[in-house]
Protein backbone atom coordinates (compact mmCIF):
# COMPACT_ATOMS: atom_id res chain seq x y z
CA UNK A 1 0.00 0.00 0.00
CA UNK A 2 1.35 3.47 -0.93
CA UNK A 3 0.90 5.97 2.04
CA UNK A 4 0.17 9.05 0.17
CA UNK A 5 -1.11 8.78 -3.60
CA UNK A 6 1.37 10.56 -5.68
CA UNK A 7 -1.19 11.30 -8.72
CA UNK A 8 0.44 12.42 -12.51
CA UNK A 9 -2.59 14.53 -14.36
CA UNK A 10 -2.81 14.50 -18.22
CA UNK A 11 -5.32 16.94 -19.28
CA UNK A 12 -5.95 20.75 -17.28
CA UNK A 13 -8.47 22.03 -18.70
CA UNK A 14 -12.43 22.56 -17.10
CA UNK A 15 -12.17 19.28 -14.99
CA UNK A 16 -8.41 18.23 -14.87
CA UNK A 17 -7.90 21.46 -13.02
CA UNK A 18 -11.21 20.93 -10.97
CA UNK A 19 -9.86 17.48 -10.21
CA UNK A 20 -6.72 19.10 -8.76
CA UNK A 21 -8.22 21.35 -6.60
CA UNK A 22 -10.75 18.31 -5.04
CA UNK A 23 -7.16 15.95 -4.64
CA UNK A 24 -5.50 19.16 -2.74
CA UNK A 25 -8.50 20.10 -0.49
CA UNK A 26 -10.09 17.20 -0.44
CA UNK A 27 -8.29 14.33 0.03
CA UNK A 28 -5.53 14.02 2.52
CA UNK A 29 -4.09 10.78 1.46
CA UNK A 30 -3.16 11.66 -2.17
CA UNK A 31 -1.30 14.70 -3.73
CA UNK A 32 -0.87 15.59 -7.04
CA UNK A 33 2.22 15.98 -7.99
CA UNK A 34 2.83 15.98 -11.91
CA UNK A 35 0.53 17.37 -14.70
CA UNK A 36 1.31 17.89 -18.44
CA UNK A 37 -1.15 19.45 -21.16
CA UNK A 38 -0.24 19.48 -24.65
CA UNK A 39 -1.49 23.21 -24.18
CA UNK A 40 1.54 24.85 -21.55
CA UNK A 41 -0.52 27.36 -20.00
CA UNK A 42 -3.14 25.38 -19.06
CA UNK A 43 -0.37 22.98 -17.36
CA UNK A 44 1.46 26.22 -15.72
CA UNK A 45 -1.91 27.34 -14.49
CA UNK A 46 -2.73 23.93 -13.33
CA UNK A 47 0.65 23.65 -11.96
CA UNK A 48 0.26 26.20 -9.61
CA UNK A 49 -2.96 24.73 -7.47
CA UNK A 50 -1.01 23.10 -5.44
CA UNK A 51 2.52 22.66 -3.79
CA UNK A 52 5.45 21.69 -5.60
CA UNK A 53 4.07 20.43 -9.26
CA UNK A 54 6.11 19.23 -11.88
CA UNK A 55 5.35 19.97 -15.30
CA UNK A 56 6.16 17.43 -17.97
CA UNK A 57 6.56 17.48 -21.69
CA UNK A 58 4.48 14.56 -22.58
CA UNK A 59 2.35 11.97 -21.16
CA UNK A 60 4.88 9.48 -21.67
CA UNK A 61 7.45 11.27 -19.59
CA UNK A 62 4.80 12.03 -16.56
CA UNK A 63 3.61 7.97 -16.69
CA UNK A 64 7.49 6.97 -16.36
CA UNK A 65 8.09 9.18 -13.64
CA UNK A 66 9.17 7.60 -9.76
CA UNK A 67 6.79 10.78 -8.56
CA UNK A 68 3.57 9.65 -10.01
CA UNK A 69 1.97 6.27 -8.49
CA UNK A 70 -1.46 6.39 -10.59
CA UNK A 71 -2.53 8.77 -13.17
CA UNK A 72 -5.78 10.56 -13.60
CA UNK A 73 -6.49 11.43 -17.54
CA UNK A 74 -8.33 14.44 -18.52
CA UNK A 75 -7.65 15.21 -21.82
CA UNK A 76 -10.17 15.02 -24.88
CA UNK A 77 -11.01 11.03 -25.33
CA UNK A 78 -9.38 10.84 -28.76
CA UNK A 79 -6.40 11.53 -26.76
CA UNK A 80 -7.33 8.75 -23.91
CA UNK A 81 -6.15 5.33 -25.26
CA UNK A 82 -2.72 6.29 -25.74
CA UNK A 83 -2.34 7.52 -22.26
CA UNK A 84 -4.32 4.44 -20.79
CA UNK A 85 -2.09 1.97 -22.86
CA UNK A 86 1.24 3.58 -21.65
CA UNK A 87 -0.36 3.20 -17.83
CA UNK A 88 -1.40 0.16 -18.13
CA UNK A 89 2.13 -1.15 -19.42
CA UNK A 90 3.47 0.88 -16.32
CA UNK A 91 1.10 -1.09 -14.23
CA UNK A 92 0.26 2.02 -12.83
CA UNK A 93 -3.52 2.61 -11.53
CA UNK A 94 -5.73 4.74 -14.10
CA UNK A 95 -8.54 7.22 -13.72
CA UNK A 96 -9.89 8.28 -16.99
CA UNK A 97 -12.74 10.67 -17.94
CA UNK A 98 -15.81 9.52 -19.95
CA UNK A 99 -15.45 9.23 -22.71
CA UNK A 100 -13.59 5.59 -22.43
CA UNK A 101 -11.97 6.76 -26.08
CA UNK A 102 -13.61 7.65 -28.98
CA UNK A 103 -14.52 4.53 -30.75
CA UNK A 104 -15.97 0.96 -30.08
CA UNK A 105 -12.59 -0.33 -31.51
CA UNK A 106 -9.98 1.81 -29.34
CA UNK A 107 -11.99 0.76 -26.49
CA UNK A 108 -11.37 -2.97 -27.43
CA UNK A 109 -8.01 -2.48 -27.56
CA UNK A 110 -7.64 -1.20 -24.09
CA UNK A 111 -9.69 -3.73 -22.77
CA UNK A 112 -7.37 -6.47 -24.91
CA UNK A 113 -4.71 -4.83 -22.51
CA UNK A 114 -5.92 -4.38 -19.40
CA UNK A 115 -7.58 -8.57 -20.08
CA UNK A 116 -3.47 -9.00 -20.60
CA UNK A 117 -2.44 -7.72 -17.36
CA UNK A 118 -5.19 -10.06 -15.46
CA UNK A 119 -6.39 -7.45 -13.21
CA UNK A 120 -8.45 -4.22 -13.56
CA UNK A 121 -6.48 -0.88 -13.47
CA UNK A 122 -8.63 1.59 -14.47
CA UNK A 123 -11.86 3.10 -13.76
CA UNK A 124 -14.22 5.25 -15.84
CA UNK A 125 -15.48 9.12 -14.98
CA UNK A 126 -18.82 7.98 -15.47
CA UNK A 127 -19.53 9.68 -11.96
CA UNK A 128 -23.89 9.53 -11.98
CA UNK A 129 -23.17 6.42 -10.12
CA UNK A 130 -21.90 8.19 -7.16
CA UNK A 131 -24.55 10.72 -7.11
CA UNK A 132 -26.83 10.73 -3.80
CA UNK A 133 -29.73 10.95 -6.10
CA UNK A 134 -29.32 8.43 -8.60
CA UNK A 135 -28.11 5.93 -5.61
CA UNK A 136 -31.22 6.24 -3.97
CA UNK A 137 -32.94 5.27 -7.15
CA UNK A 138 -30.75 2.48 -8.06
CA UNK A 139 -31.45 1.54 -3.98
CA UNK A 140 -35.23 1.88 -4.74
CA UNK A 141 -35.49 -0.52 -8.07
CA UNK A 142 -33.01 -3.24 -5.95
CA UNK A 143 -35.55 -2.98 -2.84
CA UNK A 144 -38.33 -4.08 -5.12
CA UNK A 145 -40.66 -2.06 -3.91
CA UNK A 146 -41.81 -0.46 -7.09
CA UNK A 147 -41.74 -4.17 -8.85
CA UNK A 148 -39.54 -5.56 -11.95
CA UNK A 149 -38.23 -1.90 -13.82
CA UNK A 150 -39.89 -1.44 -17.30
CA UNK A 151 -38.95 1.81 -18.97
CA UNK A 152 -36.31 4.56 -17.68
CA UNK A 153 -36.92 8.29 -18.96
CA UNK A 154 -33.72 10.07 -19.07
CA UNK A 155 -33.34 14.28 -19.87
CA UNK A 156 -30.18 15.75 -19.86
CA UNK A 157 -30.20 19.36 -20.68
CA UNK A 158 -27.04 21.63 -21.07
CA UNK A 159 -27.67 25.82 -20.65
CA UNK A 160 -25.02 25.67 -23.61
CA UNK A 161 -21.56 24.09 -24.72
CA UNK A 162 -18.52 25.21 -25.27
CA UNK A 163 -16.65 26.63 -28.82
CA UNK A 164 -15.05 23.11 -29.05
CA UNK A 165 -17.90 21.38 -28.83
CA UNK A 166 -19.09 19.83 -32.02
CA UNK A 167 -20.07 17.10 -34.62
CA UNK A 168 -22.02 14.28 -32.82
CA UNK A 169 -20.80 15.64 -29.44
CA UNK A 170 -24.57 16.02 -28.39
CA UNK A 171 -24.23 11.91 -28.70
CA UNK A 172 -19.90 10.89 -27.68
CA UNK A 173 -19.55 13.23 -25.05
CA UNK A 174 -23.11 14.19 -23.51
CA UNK A 175 -25.65 11.02 -24.25
CA UNK A 176 -22.94 8.95 -22.94
CA UNK A 177 -23.93 9.67 -19.63
CA UNK A 178 -27.28 8.58 -19.94
CA UNK A 179 -26.50 5.45 -21.76
CA UNK A 180 -24.01 4.61 -18.55
CA UNK A 181 -27.02 4.55 -16.30
CA UNK A 182 -29.76 3.26 -18.49
CA UNK A 183 -27.48 -0.19 -18.63
CA UNK A 184 -26.78 0.63 -14.68
CA UNK A 185 -30.66 0.94 -13.17
CA UNK A 186 -31.75 -1.40 -16.01
CA UNK A 187 -29.23 -3.84 -15.04
CA UNK A 188 -28.64 -4.89 -18.72
CA UNK A 189 -26.88 -4.41 -22.01
CA UNK A 190 -27.95 -2.64 -24.94
CA UNK A 191 -29.62 -4.39 -27.97
CA UNK A 192 -30.25 -1.77 -30.35
CA UNK A 193 -30.78 2.06 -30.53
CA UNK A 194 -32.86 4.53 -32.66
CA UNK A 195 -31.97 8.24 -32.49
CA UNK A 196 -34.04 10.60 -34.03
CA UNK A 197 -33.53 14.28 -34.47
CA UNK A 198 -35.82 16.99 -34.00
CA UNK A 199 -36.13 20.27 -34.93
CA UNK A 200 -32.99 22.08 -34.23
CA UNK A 201 -32.34 24.83 -31.60
CA UNK A 202 -31.90 27.80 -33.64
CA UNK A 203 -28.96 28.86 -30.53
CA UNK A 204 -26.88 25.61 -31.51
CA UNK A 205 -25.10 26.56 -34.62
CA UNK A 206 -24.97 23.33 -36.94
CA UNK A 207 -25.31 20.94 -33.87
CA UNK A 208 -27.77 18.15 -34.27
CA UNK A 209 -29.90 19.56 -31.31
CA UNK A 210 -31.50 18.31 -29.85
CA UNK A 211 -32.17 14.40 -30.06
CA UNK A 212 -33.94 11.92 -28.64
CA UNK A 213 -32.86 7.91 -28.54
CA UNK A 214 -34.83 4.59 -28.41
CA UNK A 215 -33.03 2.44 -26.60
CA UNK A 216 -33.60 -1.32 -26.42
CA UNK A 217 -31.96 -3.33 -24.00
CA UNK A 218 -30.76 -7.10 -24.18
CA UNK A 219 -33.55 -7.86 -21.04
CA UNK A 220 -36.39 -6.13 -22.99
CA UNK A 221 -36.50 -2.93 -20.94
CA UNK A 222 -36.35 0.24 -22.54
CA UNK A 223 -34.32 3.68 -22.33
CA UNK A 224 -35.61 6.98 -23.73
CA UNK A 225 -33.21 9.86 -24.02
CA UNK A 226 -33.66 13.24 -24.46
CA UNK A 227 -30.40 15.66 -25.12
CA UNK A 228 -30.66 19.04 -25.78
CA UNK A 229 -27.34 21.27 -25.36
CA UNK A 230 -28.42 24.80 -25.64
CA UNK A 231 -31.47 24.88 -23.55
CA UNK A 232 -30.40 28.48 -21.69
CA UNK A 233 -32.56 28.00 -18.87
CA UNK A 234 -30.03 25.93 -16.43
CA UNK A 235 -28.59 22.58 -16.27
CA UNK A 236 -31.63 20.20 -16.00
CA UNK A 237 -31.12 16.51 -15.08
CA UNK A 238 -34.36 14.52 -14.88
CA UNK A 239 -34.68 10.55 -14.82
CA UNK A 240 -37.81 8.49 -13.66
CA UNK A 241 -38.07 4.52 -13.92
CA UNK A 242 -41.58 2.98 -14.44
CA UNK A 243 -41.78 -0.32 -12.81
CA UNK A 244 -44.52 -3.17 -12.54
CA UNK A 245 -46.13 -1.81 -9.64
CA UNK A 246 -44.65 1.64 -8.53
CA UNK A 247 -42.24 4.71 -10.22
CA UNK A 248 -38.98 6.40 -8.90
CA UNK A 249 -37.92 9.82 -10.17
CA UNK A 250 -35.50 12.24 -9.46
CA UNK A 251 -36.27 14.86 -7.40
CA UNK A 252 -35.44 18.87 -8.25
CA UNK A 253 -31.83 20.00 -6.93
CA UNK A 254 -32.78 23.22 -5.63
CA UNK A 255 -32.47 23.42 -1.50
CA UNK A 256 -35.66 26.12 -1.13
CA UNK A 257 -38.85 27.39 -2.44
CA UNK A 258 -39.40 30.98 -2.53
CA UNK A 259 -43.14 32.23 -2.64
CA UNK A 260 -43.49 36.01 -3.15
CA UNK A 261 -46.50 37.89 -4.88
CA UNK A 262 -48.77 34.33 -5.94
CA UNK A 263 -45.73 32.57 -6.94
CA UNK A 264 -43.13 30.38 -5.63
CA UNK A 265 -40.13 29.38 -7.54
CA UNK A 266 -36.77 27.41 -6.90
CA UNK A 267 -33.10 27.64 -7.96
CA UNK A 268 -32.38 25.96 -11.20
CA UNK A 269 -28.71 24.98 -11.63
CA UNK A 270 -26.26 26.45 -13.83
CA UNK A 271 -23.83 23.22 -14.94
CA UNK A 272 -22.62 20.37 -14.58
CA UNK A 273 -19.84 20.79 -12.08
CA UNK A 274 -22.46 22.25 -9.53
CA UNK A 275 -24.88 19.40 -10.16
CA UNK A 276 -22.46 17.36 -9.60
CA UNK A 277 -19.93 17.96 -7.22
CA UNK A 278 -20.83 15.49 -4.72
CA UNK A 279 -20.77 13.27 -7.11
CA UNK A 280 -17.29 14.10 -8.07
CA UNK A 281 -16.08 14.36 -4.78
CA UNK A 282 -17.55 10.62 -3.82
CA UNK A 283 -15.82 9.72 -7.49
CA UNK A 284 -12.42 10.91 -7.18
CA UNK A 285 -11.82 9.76 -3.47
CA UNK A 286 -13.10 6.47 -3.72
CA UNK A 287 -10.85 5.76 -6.89
CA UNK A 288 -7.54 7.38 -4.73
CA UNK A 289 -8.36 5.05 -1.89
CA UNK A 290 -8.24 2.42 -4.08
CA UNK A 291 -5.26 3.40 -6.29
CA UNK A 292 -3.46 3.88 -3.09
CA UNK A 293 -3.77 -0.54 -2.30
CA UNK A 294 -2.70 -0.90 -5.98
CA UNK A 295 -6.18 -1.33 -7.91
CA UNK A 296 -9.34 0.17 -8.49
CA UNK A 297 -13.73 0.16 -8.16
CA UNK A 298 -16.27 1.90 -10.15
CA UNK A 299 -17.30 1.82 -13.39
CA UNK A 300 -14.98 -0.22 -15.70
CA UNK A 301 -13.44 -0.35 -19.22
CA UNK A 302 -15.90 -3.00 -19.58
CA UNK A 303 -18.45 -0.39 -19.11
CA UNK A 304 -16.53 2.20 -20.88
CA UNK A 305 -16.56 -0.06 -24.09
CA UNK A 306 -19.97 -0.94 -23.84
CA UNK A 307 -20.49 2.85 -23.92
CA UNK A 308 -19.33 3.85 -26.20
CA UNK A 309 -20.33 0.70 -28.46
CA UNK A 310 -24.24 2.24 -28.26
CA UNK A 311 -22.62 5.87 -28.81
CA UNK A 312 -21.00 4.60 -31.74
CA UNK A 313 -24.39 3.12 -33.07
CA UNK A 314 -26.26 5.82 -32.04
CA UNK A 315 -24.41 8.05 -34.09
CA UNK A 316 -24.80 5.88 -37.07
CA UNK A 317 -28.40 5.61 -36.33
CA UNK A 318 -28.98 9.58 -36.22
CA UNK A 319 -27.15 9.63 -39.50
CA UNK A 320 -29.13 6.86 -41.38
CA UNK A 321 -32.36 6.70 -39.54
CA UNK A 322 -32.56 3.54 -38.98
CA UNK A 323 -32.12 1.11 -35.85
CA UNK A 324 -28.86 -0.12 -35.51
CA UNK A 325 -28.31 -3.57 -33.98
CA UNK A 326 -25.62 -4.25 -31.01
CA UNK A 327 -22.81 -6.57 -31.04
CA UNK A 328 -20.36 -6.12 -28.13
CA UNK A 329 -19.48 -9.85 -27.38
CA UNK A 330 -19.06 -11.49 -24.02
CA UNK A 331 -17.88 -9.59 -20.90
CA UNK A 332 -14.47 -11.16 -19.94
CA UNK A 333 -13.72 -12.41 -16.65
CA UNK A 334 -12.22 -9.68 -15.11
CA UNK A 335 -15.22 -7.31 -15.43
CA UNK A 336 -17.64 -10.18 -13.81
P1 LIG B 1 -11.00 21.03 -21.72
O1 LIG B 1 -10.90 21.34 -23.17
O2 LIG B 1 -11.33 22.12 -20.78
O3 LIG B 1 -9.64 20.36 -21.24
C1 LIG B 1 -8.99 19.34 -21.94
C2 LIG B 1 -7.49 19.55 -21.80
O4 LIG B 1 -6.81 18.44 -22.37
C3 LIG B 1 -7.01 20.81 -22.54
O5 LIG B 1 -6.22 21.61 -21.67
C4 LIG B 1 -6.18 20.24 -23.69
O6 LIG B 1 -5.13 21.10 -24.09
C5 LIG B 1 -5.69 18.95 -23.08
N1 LIG B 1 -5.25 17.95 -24.03
C6 LIG B 1 -5.82 17.58 -25.20
N2 LIG B 1 -5.13 16.60 -25.77
C7 LIG B 1 -4.09 16.31 -24.95
C8 LIG B 1 -3.04 15.37 -24.96
N3 LIG B 1 -2.87 14.51 -26.00
N4 LIG B 1 -2.16 15.35 -23.92
C9 LIG B 1 -2.28 16.22 -22.89
N5 LIG B 1 -3.28 17.13 -22.83
C10 LIG B 1 -4.17 17.17 -23.83
O7 LIG B 1 -12.04 19.84 -21.61
P2 LIG B 1 -12.81 19.32 -20.30
O8 LIG B 1 -14.17 19.89 -20.28
O9 LIG B 1 -11.96 19.47 -19.11
O10 LIG B 1 -12.99 17.77 -20.67
C11 LIG B 1 -11.91 16.86 -20.58
C12 LIG B 1 -12.47 15.43 -20.53
O11 LIG B 1 -13.30 15.30 -19.38
C13 LIG B 1 -13.35 15.05 -21.72
O12 LIG B 1 -13.15 13.70 -22.04
C14 LIG B 1 -14.77 15.28 -21.21
O13 LIG B 1 -15.73 14.47 -21.85
C15 LIG B 1 -14.61 14.88 -19.75
N6 LIG B 1 -15.58 15.56 -18.87
C16 LIG B 1 -16.31 14.80 -18.02
C17 LIG B 1 -17.28 15.37 -17.25
C18 LIG B 1 -18.12 14.52 -16.39
O14 LIG B 1 -19.23 14.92 -16.07
N7 LIG B 1 -17.68 13.35 -15.98
C19 LIG B 1 -17.53 16.80 -17.25
C20 LIG B 1 -16.64 17.53 -18.15
C21 LIG B 1 -15.71 16.91 -18.92
C1 LIG C 1 -19.68 17.17 -20.31
O1 LIG C 1 -18.50 16.68 -20.92
C2 LIG C 1 -20.13 16.25 -19.24
O2 LIG C 1 -19.65 15.17 -19.08
C3 LIG C 1 -21.35 16.67 -18.55
O3 LIG C 1 -21.68 15.82 -17.50
C4 LIG C 1 -22.45 16.70 -19.58
O4 LIG C 1 -23.67 17.13 -18.99
C5 LIG C 1 -22.11 17.65 -20.71
O5 LIG C 1 -23.10 17.59 -21.68
C6 LIG C 1 -20.78 17.22 -21.34
O6 LIG C 1 -20.43 18.15 -22.37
Amino acid sequence: MVKILKVGVIGTGMIGQDHIRRITDLIPSAVVTAVTDTNADNAKQAARKAADIKIFETAEQLIAADNVDAVLICSWGGAHEAAILLALAAGKPIFCEKPLADSQAACQRIIEAEVKLGKRLLQVGYMRRYDPAYKAMKATIDSGKIGAPLIFHSVHRNAGVPDHYKGDMAISDTMVHDIDVARWLLDSEVARVRVVGAKKNTRGGGLRDPLMALIEMDNKTLASVEVSVNIDYGYDIQGEVSAEKGSVSLGETNKIIVKSQGQFSGEILADWMLRFVEAYDVEIAMWAEAARHGGVTGPSAWDGYAIQAVSDAAIKSADSGDVVELNIGDKPSIYV
